[in-house]
Formats: C-alpha cells, sequence, structure tokens
C-alpha cells in the first residue's frame, strides 16, 4: 500500500499563520520574572529578566543570586542585583529583611530553590527581620529542603555574602 502524499502544506502553512494573527493569548502562564536592585531598593517585574533589570537600572553581569518560588529553579525567579561581586569571607554585605516585601510580591515561606553568582551566597532566616533559625551559607541548591533540616518554603528574610 502506497502512502499518500500530503499535498496541502502550502495551505496548512497559511492556516496557521491566520490562527496565529487571531488566536487568543496562550493560556499558560509566562515564567514571572522580577528583579531587586539591592544598592537602590529598585523592584519591579516584566516579562523578561533582562527588562526587569533594566528597569531597576542594572545589567545581567550584576546579578549575584536568583531565589525561585519553585523547586528546581522554577516558578517566578526573582534576581537580586548589587553593583560589585561579593568578596570571599561571610561578611554579610547585603541583605533583605522582610521577604513579605519584595518585587515578586510576598515571599515569606515561599523560596524553594536558590542560585549566587559572582562568589556570593545565601543565609536564609526563619524569621523576618533576620530571627529564628538560620541556614548554612547556600551557594546552589536545588531543592531547599534537602538543606540542613528543610528550608523549602521556610525563609522570611535573606543575607548575602
Ligand atoms: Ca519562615
Amino acid at each position: 500500500m502506497k502512502a499518500r502524499m500530503v499535498t496541502a502544506i502550502g495551505t496548512g502553512l497559511g492556516t496557521l499563520g491566520l490562527l496565529g494573527a487571531f488566536a487568543a493569548p496562550a493560556a499558560a502562564a509566562p515564567q514571572r520574572n522580577c528583579a531587586v536592585n539591592l544598592d537602590t531598593g529598585a523592584m519591579t517585574c516584566s516579562s523578561s529578566e533582562d527588562r526587569a533589570l533594566r528597569a531597576v537600572d542594572a545589567q545581567a553581569s550584576l546579578v549575584i543570586a536568583r531565589t525561585y518560588t519553585g523547586a528546581n529553579y522554577t516558578g517566578t525567579v526573582l534576581a537580586w542585583v548589587q553593583g560589585q561581586e561579593c568578596t570571599p569571607a561571610y561578611d554579610a554585605e547585603l541583605q533583605w529583611d522582610d521577604l513579605r516585601s519584595t518585587a515578586a510580591g510576598d515571599l515569606n515561606n515561599k523560596i524553594s530553590s536558590v542560585h549566587t553568582y559572582h562568589q556570593c551566597d545565601v543565609k536564609l532566616f526563619d524569621g523576618i527581620n533576620f530571627a529564628g533559625a538560620s541556614s548554612t551559607w547556600i551557594d546552589q541548591a536545588p531543592v531547599l529542603g534537602n538543606i540542613g533540616d528543610g528550608w523549602g518554603n521556610r525563609a522570611g528574610s535573606i543575607k548575602f555574602s
């Protein structure tokens, strides 16, 4: 039996183009990209991290950490930026005392994974304003629930060094 040849490629593409032009916005929610400038306190979210970084007057090269609401670097991503690299010593150059108020909204008890850059690490605190238990210094963690006695969806404040 011979297979039929598909001859309607041109028509198919035309239909696709039409659908593309008139289709409703995609149902899937796009990943939210947010940024906080630790030097100035400026913060915003946008459709891309580049846009968010420009809006807070920062460059991608200044991103010292990204926190995510989902495990394995998924969900809403918040880029933390500052004007210089971290130093090798743990001296907590910068910090954010209340994760209830960030560019991405209320992130208290909502951070599930974290990745750092430029010699920086992060230390998470259970409570607001560095109260309660604290984590070790973390370079990266796809599953914060596996760090120490469990740091998934727990941090209320954060230090960078
Ligand atoms: Ca907490």
